[in-house]
């Protein structure tokens, strides 16, 4: 068994969850109950990952393992999956959309973080309009590359990227995104309904 600091919330950790889903893996984890917060330190994923950040993981043969990117590239080595190209442009290709989609993750996260856990005197509307406009440059190269991409989570570049657009979806609805990304949207509609992300879906 494989034991991941788990939040049902977390875009990052839905990443790994869809990754263990294709890959036959799901069963394999334990979810540990967390609480990560950048301000409040939740020392039981500490003991896991000295940054506190979720997921981390222990392996059957206790390795701690964290970020996502790694957690995901090991559970593909373990199943012997082709989430992670071994060589060549595929690869280049889809460890940069890995990084497109984390990267929107991280500024969406840091807009959000600077709304609900900054007092609200501490708020600096620049801040916000800073991680939102990286936020609409990752959209705006998505809709670009869209109408190339398969339709199945079969890579992590594009599994990054839908939960990046689904964590969009969950915490920032009022973006709309959809409006100006038809091609992206249209990629999603059919993305979205693959089993592992059916199966992953965000709740609190
Ligand atoms: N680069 C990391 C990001 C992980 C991350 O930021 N997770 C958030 C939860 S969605 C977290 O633990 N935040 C707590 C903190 O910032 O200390 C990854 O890919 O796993």
């Amino acid at each position: 068994m494989f034991k991941l600091y788990f939040a049902p919330t977390s875009p990052y950790v839905r990443k790994v969850m869809v990754s263990a889903h294709c890959l036959g893996l799901s069963e394999r984890i334990e979810k540990l109950e967390s609480a990560a917060h950048p301000v409040r330190r939740d020392e039981r994923i500490a003991a896991f990952n000295p940054l506190a950040k979720v997921p981390a993981m222990q392996t059957a043969d206790g390795l701690m393992l964290y970020d996502s990117r790694v957690i995901c590239e090991y559970l593909d080595s373990q199943a012997v999956g082709s989430l992670f190209p071994r060589e060549g442009q595929p690869r280049w290709l889809s460890l940069t959309r890995q990084a497109l989609g984390d990267g929107l993750l991280d500024a969406a996260m840091l807009a959000r973080y600077e709304t609900v856990a900054r007092p609200a005197d501490k708020q600096w509307d620049g801040w916000l309009d800073g991680q939102l406009t990286k936020v609409w440059a990752a959209l705006a190269e998505i809709e670009k590359q869209a109408p190339h991409f398969s339709h199945v989570p079969d890579d992590i570049g594009l599994i990054s990227l839908g939960c990046g657009l689904g964590y969009l979806d969950f915490r920032f609805a009022s973006l709309n995104w959809r409006a100006g990304h038809p091609a992206t949207a249209a990629w999603f509609a059919e993305f979205d309904q693959h089993p592992a992300m059916v199966a992953t879906r965000p709740f609190e």
